[in-house]
């Protein structure tokens, strides 16, 4: 049995999509942040980071939403249909998108998510940092998405769950309005019966 920890309102429901699009058996460890947003420490138990997700699974524990992903497809994928492409052009590009949502993508979002906690006046450089590289980030993802459905093709992949992710921060924090093509591609993602399963089971 695969045992989840995690974290409410946070990126561990797209560890909790994953594991529904795979269709594998889960428990769930439900966290509540405390009152200025943080996990409780408690989570330091299952992880010393104390973050989420955190997964234990074949008799071990692994953090890190990309390799909690990595590990799934490479050793629960029943019949291989979450598998990367065979070929080395197709493999690095599925792997670059799966790895890009938590590493350069991210970033940005949460300075400017720490910034949106900030009094006034904001700190001048890291505001313009983080404008800054949210468009780049978003203005890369929406031009390489172009009119696909998802983010390699007509075909719901893998890298797709952090894709959305970084879509539904981008929305959370008022900044997906200049990407009409995210915004849909959000709406399609988010309207998959086990994403909705995720979020029903784990609360968000
Ligand atoms: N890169 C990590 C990020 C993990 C992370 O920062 N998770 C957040 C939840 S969205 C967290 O646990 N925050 C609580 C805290 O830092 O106190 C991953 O992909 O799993």
């Amino acid at each position: 049995m695969i045992l989840v920890h995690h974290l409410r309102i946070g990126r561990s429901v797209f560890t909790v999509w994953l594991l529904e699009e795979m269709g594998l058996d889960y428990e769930l460890k439900i966290y509540d942040r405390n009152e200025i947003g943080r996990a409780p420490p408690e989570l330091k138990d299952a992880h010393p980071l104390g973050k989420s997700p955190v997964i234990e699974i074949d008799g071990f524990t692994l953090s890190e939403s990309g390799a909690i992903a990595a590990y799934l497809i490479a050793h629960h994928d029943k019949d291989g249909s979450f598998a990367p492409p065979g070929d080395k052009p197709g493999w690095a590009e599925w792997t670059q998108w799966l790895h890009y949502s938590e590493a350069s993508a991210f970033a940005p979002l949460l300075l400017k998510l720490l910034l949106s906690r900030e009094q006034a006046p904001k700190p001048a450089l890291i505001s313009m940092f983080a404008s800054g590289e949210i468009a780049l980030q978003l203005g890369y993802i929406q031009d390489f998405l172009a009119d696909k459905a998802f983010i390699l093709g007509e075909n719901f992949s893998v890298p797709d769950i952090g894709i959305s992710y970084i879509c539904h921060m981008a929305d959370r924090l008022g900044e997906l309005a200049p990407y009409p093509k995210l915004a849909a591609y959000l709406e399609r993602t988010s309207s998959r019966p086990a994403f909705k399963r995720a979020m029903e089971r784990t609360g968000g």
